[in-house]
């Protein structure tokens, strides 16, 4: 038998899930590690946390499976995108990972955009946003001039993975469409933006593509973890394209609607399209090919805040199912949830979250349907975009996360996206569409697409009520007024101070 691990490094923690030929998931194991937060709006991690989290993974899955130690041929990775890992002459990082959600760049943001104009969407796709990294490497160079001086490489959190795996340096594509320094398109760096920051083109690294062969497992860590083989190791991809191609949206009809703590609504696209930074455009691990995405920053979240702060004691599943009490539009209530500010299809960090229409005769059946209403409508936003730009119409939505646990909020989706949902029958994440890359890495499958079709498999289909679909049109309407009416008194209460 042979055997391919997929590894997702995340924000919490890094994953590993060890694949078989047919797709099927014999063993994963996790490992977290500390994020800091030196100051207020501050988000760093230690890159050496994750080499040690990623070798304790990788030797549990060997403890458990010691067939690997001769049988496993191939590892590849998904990866959270944008944080900056910057390294000196000598490959050893000259300071903690600025992650993706650290925000001390508003600064530098506004510096690209201004430089930039136009070229800024015509090049990169998307616009410039703190948790991206060309803002980050501007940071770095005005803020600590000792390090910059210092810097000689800088890669992303799964490409020095990749480095620590092997010995070579490379960035793969579609976490490199989230630097502002790659042209999408051309799917080249581009050398006029690095040289207008001051960045020089030795920065860059060489750029690869998800399924490209990037070395084998060094020897001296293969005889710390007792492989016995050669064990390829492929590229990998950025977490968002690794989720979608792990979910099967490797075609047109498929979206994705992934709830987690924040929400993401996806579609692949074949060509460039005109959505002016509205939804972020980067390229997919699939050569060739993009995706299309619209985040709601506080999705999952906003539910979470919700039960902690009303409801502590009762359990997500009993809060969620005690909303089919309510129905929809619930009593009246809207909720938008922009708790955390917003992304999509707003890029507007000093909004805030709303109950519009509250009644006396409302319970918490219908504060909680609000709440799964409003985040849907949110994620809506970013559907009714790539209808409306790109003339998108979709067989299907995939519903993957917390949006996939419930009956109800299932047929929320159906209803509000108007659309027949599916479910997967075992959800791995973005793990599984690492393990996908190393599968087609190391010639299982000819392509991702044929990949998908052996590895994913899908389990509930949930079709819209078309009396629901119409009741929901005038309400997502209300919805829609609900930022633009609340915005200037949601940035006043923003810059007020209530310290006495
Ligand atoms: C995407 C983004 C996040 C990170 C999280 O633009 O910022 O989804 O990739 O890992």
């Amino acid at each position: 038998m042979a055997y391919v691990i997929g590894i997702d490094l995340g924000t919490g923690s890094v994953k590993g899930l060890v694949v078989d030929q047919k797709g099927t998931v014999l063993s994963e194991a996790a490992e977290n590690y500390p994020l800091y937060h030196p100051q207020k709006g501050y988000s760093e991690q230690d890159p050496a946390d994750w080499l040690k989290g990623t070798k304790r993974v990788l030797q549990r899955l060997i403890e458990e499976l010691p067939q690997l130690k001769t049988e496993l041929i191939g590892i590849s990775f998904s990866g959270q995108m944008h944080s900056l890992v910057l390294l000196d002459q000598a490959d050893q990082p000259l300071r903690k990972a600025i992650l993706w959600n650290d925000v001390r760049t508003t600064k530098q943001c506004a510096e690209i955009s201004s430089t930039l104009g136009d070229r800024l969407i015509s090049k990169t796709k998307n616009l410039a946003l703190e948790g991206f990294t060309l803002p980050k490497l501007l940071w770095v160079k005005q803020q600590e001039p000792e390090i910059w001086a210092k810097a000689a490489h800088f890669l992303l959190p799964k490409d020095y993975l990749a480095f620590w795996l092997t010995g070579n340096k490379q960035m793969e594509r579609s976490d490199a469409a989230g630097t502002l320094l790659l042209n999408v398109m051309e799917q080249q760096w581009d050398l006029e933006i690095a040289a207008e920051f001051g960045i020089e083109a030795k920065l860059l690294p060489k750029l690869v593509s998800s399924i490209d062969s990037v070395g084998t497992v060094k020897e001296s860590l293969c005889e710390e973890l007792g492989i016995e083989g050669t064990v390829a190791v492929f590229a990998g991809g950025a977490d968002n394209a690794c989720a979608a191609l792990g979910a099967g949206i490797v075609d047109q009809d498929r979206g994705l609607c992934s709830i987690g703590t924040s929400g993401v609504f996806l579609a692949y696209e074949t060509a460039e399209q005109n959505y002016q930074g509205q939804l972020h455009f980067f390229n997919h691990v699939i050569p060739n090919r993009f995706y299309s995405m619209g985040v709601t920053l506080a999705a999952g979240q906003s539910l979470t805040w919700f039960k902690e702060t009303f409801v502590k004691e009762e359990s997500f599943e009993a809060l969620v199912a005690a909303a089919a009490e309510s129905s929809i539009g619930a009593n009246g209530l809207l909720f938008t949830p922009y708790i955390m500010g917003e992304r999509t299809p707003y890029i507007d960090s000093r909004i805030r979250g709303s109950f519009i229409g509250l009644d006396a005769s409302q319970t918490l059946a219908d504060f909680t349907r609000a709440v799964l209403e409003g985040i849907t409508f949110s994620l809506k936003d970013a559907q009714i975009l790539m209808e409306e730009i790109a003339d998108k119409q979709f067989k299907e939505i995939v519903s993957v996360g917390g949006g996939a646990k419930s009956t109800l909020w299932l047929q929320m989706q159906a209803n509000i996206f108007n659309s027949k949902i599916v479910t997967l029958q075992t959800e791995q994440g973005p793990g599984l569409g690492a393990a996908m890359l190393a599968a087609v890495g190391v010639g299982w499958f000819a392509s991702l697409e044929e990949c998908a079709k052996a590895f994913v498999t899908y389990e509930k289909e949930i079709f819209p009520d078309p009396a629901a679909v119409e009741q929901y049109q005038p309400i997502y309407q209300l919805y829609r007024q609900v930022y633009p009416q609340t915005k200037a008194l949601c940035h006043q209460l923003n810059e007020a101070s209530w310290e006495s």
